[in-house]
């Protein structure tokens, strides 16, 4: 799997992919992280890369002309010209069923904005699959861009040390449960007991528990994904 991130904020990255799994993940060679510097296609001695909103309002605006020709530039340098990504307010909102779907290119190229976001040609150009990591605001897309990395590489065969825990997660596969209460040593804390069933040795009763535990746990926090599993709501 291999991102290009494109950002006027590369420094907000490292010590993100500087994290043990993805670290390793990234020595394996079964990820590959390039970082981009939208400022690096500016023109000028200032090499401006935002500029006031036409018509007037608060903040300003991404020049339409470093980020087409960044995005162009990044893609054009290899024979895939990868999957573009944009984050924003405005995208259809993150899923494990698009993270899935993501996780099916061999290259994501991920758009990065900043400030009150991008002049609207860079969309109507670039033609990106806009996504949203939520309804928050955010300050930009770099965080986003690291949650969709984050996700993403889960899937990337041979990344988690055993590729049960992927399938096993709340919403991974066709599930989508919320997970199961988990109790490791001591036994006993403050008068808290890990439940009797868990130390039994009978692997039957354990799972008929963590099913049913899941299934209450979803009806109580999250009855949506009960009835429509796989809508975004
Ligand atoms: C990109 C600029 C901030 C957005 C004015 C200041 C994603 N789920 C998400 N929430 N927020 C973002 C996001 C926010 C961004 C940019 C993504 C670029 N901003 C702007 C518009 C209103 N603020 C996001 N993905």
């Amino acid at each position: 799997m291999h991102f290009d991130v494109l950002t006027l904020f590369p420094e907000m990255f490292p010590g993100y992919l500087g994290q043990s799994l993805l670290k390793l993940a990234v020595q394996a060679g079964l990820v590959d992280v390039r970082l981009h510097n939208i400022r690096d296609w500016a023109e000028g001695k200032h090499k401006q890369v935002d500029d006031r909103p036409f018509g007037g309002g608060p903040g300003m605006i991404l020049k339409v002309e470093p980020v087409v020709e960044c995005v162009e530039a990044v893609r054009a340098a290899e024979s895939d010209p990868g999957h573009l990504v944009m984050l924003t307010p405005q995208g259809r909102r993150l899923t494990q069923e698009i993270v899935e779907e993501l996780a099916g290119h061999r290259r994501l190229v991920l758009l990065c904005g900043r400030y009150e976001g991008f002049d609207e040609r860079v969309r109507l150009i670039t033609q990106p699959d806009e996504i949203s990591v939520g309804d928050y605001v955010l300050g930009g897309g770099e965080v986003a861009a690291m949650v969709v990395i984050d996700a993403v590489i889960r899937l990337v065969p041979g990344v988690l040390g055993h590729e049960e825990s992927a399938k096993q997660d709340s919403f991974s596969g066709g599930g989508r449960l919320l997970e199961y209460p988990q109790y490791t040593r001591p036994r006993e804390y403050r008068g808290l007991e890990a439940p009797d069933v868990l130390l039994s040795g009978d692997h039957a009763q354990i799972a008929q528990w963590r099913a049913e535990q899941s299934r209450r746990r979803t009806q109580e926090r999250r009855a949506d994904l009960l009835n429509k599993p796989s809508e975004n709501k």
